[in-house]
């Protein structure tokens, strides 16, 4: 078996059990872009502005739903019909981290009914496999998806070692609904047993704290270059917040432009070099 971080976007999509899993991997492939844009801003203008510049060329938009401060459902709506006009999905970063019963409320009700409209979303393991069980009650249903935080971008980080390997084995324990991981590297070996071969899975890893002018910001972000994360670590979708609308809320449209297909390009050419594949 050709390992995962071998195979092409399209191969993998071709056998992805999982509706939101697949749908990404083939969007990636049909944009040619492994681009996400995490867009964390707080007027809904400004959100609405970043997310139609940077449609283009992202295969995900990345939200925080919750530090909108002019919120309200329509907001949705608007979301909604940019996802369909540019071909992206959607993933809200709500990092749920409760008890099964909290999260499944919190998934699914509310304000914001995450459930309802994000592709997929993503969970701390820390409380063990109890959340898993609460938001796939919520999500599976829905044909949703959901990304573990194996590892954090952060200095100093807690999540390491035994941690990621139980996160690890957590989602092996359900992959019809863990798609995959948030996490630094690929963890196609992390979590094995003495003597345990590598299951035939495919769990996608998505890659926060890029960047390619700046190695890190004063709050503890760290950075690293598309290359690093596609190539030296084999991660499928590097996610860039600030390193595309800098820190101006994405005032400058053009400037936005041209970072978010920069991005996309070294991305896709880092790809394109660990499959060995040209245009
Ligand atoms: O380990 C992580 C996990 C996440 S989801 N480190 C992160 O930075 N994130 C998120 O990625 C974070 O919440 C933010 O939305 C984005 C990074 O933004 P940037 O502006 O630093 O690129």
């Amino acid at each position: 078996m050709v390992a995962v971080a071998k195979q092409t976007y399209a191969q993998r999509a071709t056998r992805h059990p999982n509706p939101a899993a697949k749908a990404l991997l083939e969007t990636i492939e049909r944009k040619r872009t492994n681009l996400s844009v995490s867009v964390d801003v707080t007027k809904r203008e400004d959100f609405f502005r970043i997310v139609d510049i940077v449609g283009p060329y992202v295969c995900l938009v990345k939200t925080h739903i919750d530090i909108i401060e002019d919120f309200d459902p329509s907001a949705i709506e608007r979301l909604k019909a940019l996802s369909e006009k540019h071909d992206f999905l959607i993933f809200e970063d709500r990092k749920f981290a409760d008890i099964g019963n909290t999260v499944a409320l919190q998934y699914s009700a509310g304000v914001h009914k995450i459930a309802s409209w994000s592709h997929s979303t993503n969970a701390h393991p820390v409380p063990g496999p109890s959340i898993i069980s609460g938001l796939k009650a919520v999500g599976l249903p829905l044909g949703r998806g959901l990304l573990l935080l194996a590892e954090m971008s952060t200095k100093g980080s807690l999540a390491t070692g035994s941690y990621t390997e139980e996160a690890v084995r957590m989602a092996r324990a359900n992959r019809d609904f863990v798609i995959g991981f948030i996490a630094q590297q690929r963890m196609d070996s992390v979590g094995l047993r003495e003597g345990e071969s590598s299951p035939d899975e495919d769990f996608l890893i998505l890659t926060p704290g890029v960047g390619l002018d700046t190695r890190g910001d004063s709050m503890g972000q760290q950075y690293r270059t598309p290359r690093e994360v596609v190539i030296e670590s084999n991660c499928d979708v590097i996610i860039v917040g600030r390193g595309v609308y800098g820190n101006d809320n994405g005032t400058n449209a053009e400037a936005v432009r041209a970072q978010a297909e920069r991005y996309r390009a070294e991305g896709w050419k880092a790809y394109q070099e660990r499959v060995g594949i040209s245009d």
